[in-house]
């Protein structure tokens, strides 16, 4: 693996589970292999999961570990070219990322989408360049439209805990006060549509999002209606995708927070989100302490699809 930025980047998704729950057994199997390798993790954006679970994982199999907060104590960087820097970014990124490569063997990085342009955002334009520029394989630690290393935690958590073969998940959008970017909903359904389960997308009309992740998914506007029979609700805000309101809060409508009412719709299902989670704008109180709620296992998981990832980079430097 050179670069981890979807789900074709794990090839066969079975295989990848399956590495990762014997990996669960032994993380520290493969201390060697990191051995005098650096992982560098750069943050354009706040962390609590990514930082520490890939972190902790580069550590696992052995790798001495950097992180750089862009924001906080770096210099501040353009990242578009041609622009005529008078004003208070002082590096460009053309330079900072060779730079940065030359330090590390594996870079990761998270960069959200900006907002500012769905064309800059949804052409990856930040990780491309990392991919382009820094020499060294890349991993998003969530990008403009995806985060592969929390789907693949999903996944794995739903392995663990699905009770029946093909099981029914559903990602269903909650309110939030806050413009969020699509990419945990668009790296799910990615992973969700090639994972052997039935799966249904459910939000307000305004709210669908882009067909290259979606892919023909069943998307069901009655929230109620989508529950039914679920085995594992996956909430998440977004904002909209769809032109013209790309970015925008099209809804804050509370009757979508995933409540003991709606949970009682399904078959007894668990309740999944990736942290951070609004409470009580995105789910209640009750739902997220209830012995049905795999927020926690779920995060744990963070460390091993991390793991995973950097393992097979490492086998192939
Ligand atoms: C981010 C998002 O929605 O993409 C990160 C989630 C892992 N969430 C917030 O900024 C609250
Ligand atoms: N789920 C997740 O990626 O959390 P952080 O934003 O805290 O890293």
């Amino acid at each position: 693996m050179k670069t981890f930025t979807n789900v074709k980047d794990l090839g066969d998704l079975k295989t990848a589970v399956a590495e990762a729950l014997e990996l669960k057994k032994n993380r520290y199997a493969y201390k060697k292999l990191g051995e005098n390798r650096t992982l560098l993790m750069v943050f354009f954006n706040s962390s609590l999961r990514t930082r520490l679970s890939t972190q902790k994982a580069g550590m696992n199999l052995g790798m001495n570990t950097m992180v750089l907060d862009i924001n906080q104590g770096a210099w501040k960087l353009e990242t578009e070219r041609g622009v005529i820097m008078d004003g208070d970014k002082t590096e460009h990124i053309l330079e900072a990322i060779p730079v940065m490569g030359s330090y590390c063997d594996i870079i990761a990085v998270r960069s959200f989408a900006q907002f500012e342009s769905k064309t800059f955002d949804y052409n990856e334009t930040i990780i491309n360049q990392f991919i382009q520029y820094s020499g060294k394989p890349v991993i998003s630690m969530e990008a403009a439209t995806g985060h592969p290393l929390q789907a693949f935690a999903d996944l794995i958590t739903i392995e663990e805990y699905k009770k029946r073969e093909h099981p029914k998940v559903v990602l269903t959008w909650a309110p939030h006060p806050r413009a969020l970017p699509q990419a945990v909903p668009n790296s799910f359904a990615d992973f969700m549509n090639e994972a052997d389960v039935e799966f249904v997308i459910t939000h307000p009309e305004g709210y669908e999002l882009d067909e290259k992740f979606v892919r023909g998914a069943r998307v069901e506007y009655d929230q109620n209606k989508a529950l039914e029979n679920a085995d594992f609700v996956y909430a998440k805000n977004w904002s909209a995708y769809a032109d013209p309101n790309y970015g925008k809060i099209l809804s804050k409508d509370h009757s979508w927070t995933v409540s003991s009412e709606k949970m009682a719709l399904t078959n007894h299902a668990y309740f999944m989100h990736c942290l951070p989670v609004r409470r009580n704008m995105i789910v209640t109180d009750d739902v997220i302490e209830s012995p049905q709620s795999l927020v926690i296992p779920e995060a744990a998981n963070r460390e091993i699809s991390a793991q995973v990832v950097i393992k097979r980079i490492l086998e192939h430097l």
